[in-house]
């Protein structure tokens, strides 16, 4: 995935992860059999991303499924702007899920104030402290 912020704007710090949503046709049908985000089927269920409670998270998201036309996200118990194309600073809307055609990006900002079974486990720890 390729990032382009808008000229001379700058978004608010946040902890910023990209996720790609795909599909996997394994019998050759030209139909998907899995659907993933970033690869791995079921991944985040088993593994979920680590994230600070009340920190700003932003997501790029592009959705890069075959196959079928279109695909979407949503967050369990949570909200966020969307910003579509990403090429605005105000949002386009404040949901708790987007639908996207093929080759779609958008970015997506939220915090988590409650702990809960998401596909976000909410640590005190931010992930900027952990890479740095
Ligand atoms: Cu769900």
């Amino acid at each position: 995935m390729y990032i382009v912020d808008p000229k001379n704007t700058t978004r608010p710090p946040a902890d910023e992860m990209v996720m790609v949503m795909n599909g996997y046709d394994t019998d050759f049908d030209t139909e998907n059999n899995f659907y993933t985000v970033k690869g791995i089927f079921n991944y985040y269920i088993h593994q979920p991303i680590e994230i600070e409670k009340d920190r700003l998270i932003r997501i790029y998201l592009a959705n890069m499924l075959e196959f079928d036309q279109i695909n979407n996200f949503h967050l369990h118990a949570n909200m966020f702007n969307f910003y579509s194309s990403g090429t605005s600073l105000t949002p386009n809307e404040y949901t708790d899920i987007v639908t996207m055609s093929q080759r779609e990006r958008g970015i997506l900002e939220f915090t988590y104030k409650y702990p809960g079974p998401y596909l976000f486990r909410l640590t005190r720890q931010s992930l900027q402290k952990k890479a740095g």
